[in-house]
């Protein structure tokens, strides 16, 4: 463990592996990602927290840079959210949600924990940024 050029450690990898994505994502000290069954966001395609919806988690200074993907980044199967998000649970921490890719373009400002109906941003989401 004390020797950096021990084989040994590439062990580590696969107990990560094993983990949930929330351990997984407080282990790595930062991951952010979509479908984790305890979501601190969740996005849905009607008003008033309505329709089809997708949890999103990441820690502060984290978060969804493509929601269009599973991966939330632009990898795995696509997603049906992108552009399609008109209202928002938020359950923990402030978050900040933007037009477009990698946190870029109109963006709703800074949001608490509470229920949103999204106006001008209404079918516009397509990134999302964990502020606090
Ligand atoms: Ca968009």
């Amino acid at each position: 463990m004390s020797n950096i050029n021990q084989p040994q450690n590439l062990f580590a990898l696969d107990t990560v592996e094993d983990l949930d994505n929330e351990t997984a994502a407080t282990c790595s000290g930062g991951v952010a990602y979509l479908y984790g069954n305890n979501p601190d966001v969740i996005l849905y395609k009607d008003p008033g927290l309505r329709g089809q919806s997708i949890g999103a988690n990441a820690s502060t200074g984290d978060g969804i840079r493509n929601i269009g993907f599973a991966d939330g980044r632009g990898g795995g199967f696509s997603t049906t959210f992108n552009d399609q998000v008109s209202s928002i649970r938020i359950l923990r921490g402030s978050w900040q949600f933007f037009d477009h890719t990698n946190f870029r373009g109109d963006t709703t400002g800074r949001l608490g924990p509470g229920t949103y109906w999204l106006g001008h941003m209404n079918n516009k989401i397509t990134s999302l940024f964990r502020v606090a």
